[in-house]
């Protein structure tokens, strides 16, 4: 399908058959259904094969360091509230070298959505262990196979209270989709953790193994959240679908700046003679 998101050309650095083009299509998709302008729209990425996908997307967007996706995406929605501000992330970048900024960003509650390309393995510096890949993996580097727990961001951003925690599989197009569009159209730090398989460097967790080791929850309450943790803690089959979600107030929303008037911090004047005479005023030499 055709969408505004769309971009004339050029290529797409991605291996034939990877998952990141069914999110990529997905997240157009969502986008295009939730009549977002694209003016409006910004993606915030790290480095990785997943952090590139802000590259084939007609948007503003903020592609930086390894890891250090969250404190950007951060203060570009608090600086202009208006924005729709999504992360687009690999599980490495995310929640091993983005570990503490995964951490402490679920508290602070910034109203952004957070879309994790999770495909248990370090694809773009070729295939080595990650913090969610399964013990017993094994990688070039890690030839006696992955000794540590993996990694279960759900059970992390339930442990914080995070806002909206979910997750996906690629391949369920239809179910992918509605997950994104209610993650986006929530107000809060909202996480989906979206299994995706690396068709090059993980021949373990491949789209046959996701769909044979997944299952969508039922009548599950979605406001409950030590039922949400249960779920969290399950691996054989992994559950998917939204697990928790409060309302809370945003970070933005509780921000003093924003008391008075909504205009957005970035169009407000600023008094460089003020904040200069405040510097001096604090020097001790
Ligand atoms: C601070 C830092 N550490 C390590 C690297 C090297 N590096 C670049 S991408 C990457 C791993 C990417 O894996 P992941 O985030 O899971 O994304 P994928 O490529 O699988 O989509 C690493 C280790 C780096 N660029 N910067
Ligand atoms: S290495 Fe893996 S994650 Fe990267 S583009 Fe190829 S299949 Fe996709």
């Amino acid at each position: 399908m055709a969408t505004k998101f769309d971009i004339e050309g050029g290529d797409i650095a991605w291996c034939p058959g990877c998952g990141n083009y069914s999110i990529h299509n997905i997240v157009k998709t969502a986008l295009q259904e939730l009549d977002i302008d694209p003016k409006n729209l910004v993606l915030v990425s790290g480095i990785g094969q997943a952090a590139k996908a802000p590259q084939y997307i007609k948007c503003n967007y903020f592609n930086g360091l390894h890891g250090r996706s969250l404190p950007a995406a951060v203060g570009i929605k608090v600086s202009n509230p208006n924005l729709v501000v999504i992360v687009e992330s690999g599980d490495g970048c995310m929640y091993g070298e983005g570990g503490n900024h995964f951490i402490h960003a679920i508290r602070r509650n910034s109203d952004i959505t957070v879309l994790v390309h999770d495909n248990m393995v370090y694809g773009l510096t070729k295939g080595q262990a990650s913090p969610t890949s399964e013990k017993g993996f094994t990688t070039p580097v890690q030839v006696n196979g992955v000794l540590n727990e993996p990694f279960n961001p759900i059970a992390i951003a339930l442990s914080l209270k995070c806002s909206f925690v979910a997750r996906a599989f690629c391949g369920d197009v239809q179910e992918t989709k509605e997950i994104i569009k209610r993650a986006i159209l929530h107000k809060g730090f909202s996480l989906v953790d979206i299994f995706q398989p690396c068709v090059t460097f993980n021949k373990i967790n491949t789209y046959k193994w996701f769909k044979e080791n997944t299952y969508y929850m039922k009548d599950h309450d979605e406001t409950n959240i030590n039922k949400a943790f249960e779920k969290a803690l399950e691996r054989s089959p992994l559950p998917l679908g939204v697990f928790y979600i409060e309302e809370k107030p945003t970070f933005e929303s509780q921000q003093r700046v924003y008391k008075n008037s909504s205009e957005p911090l970035f169009k407000r004047k600023h008094n460089v003679e003020k904040l200069m005479n405040l510097i001096e005023s604090k020097r001790r030499w």
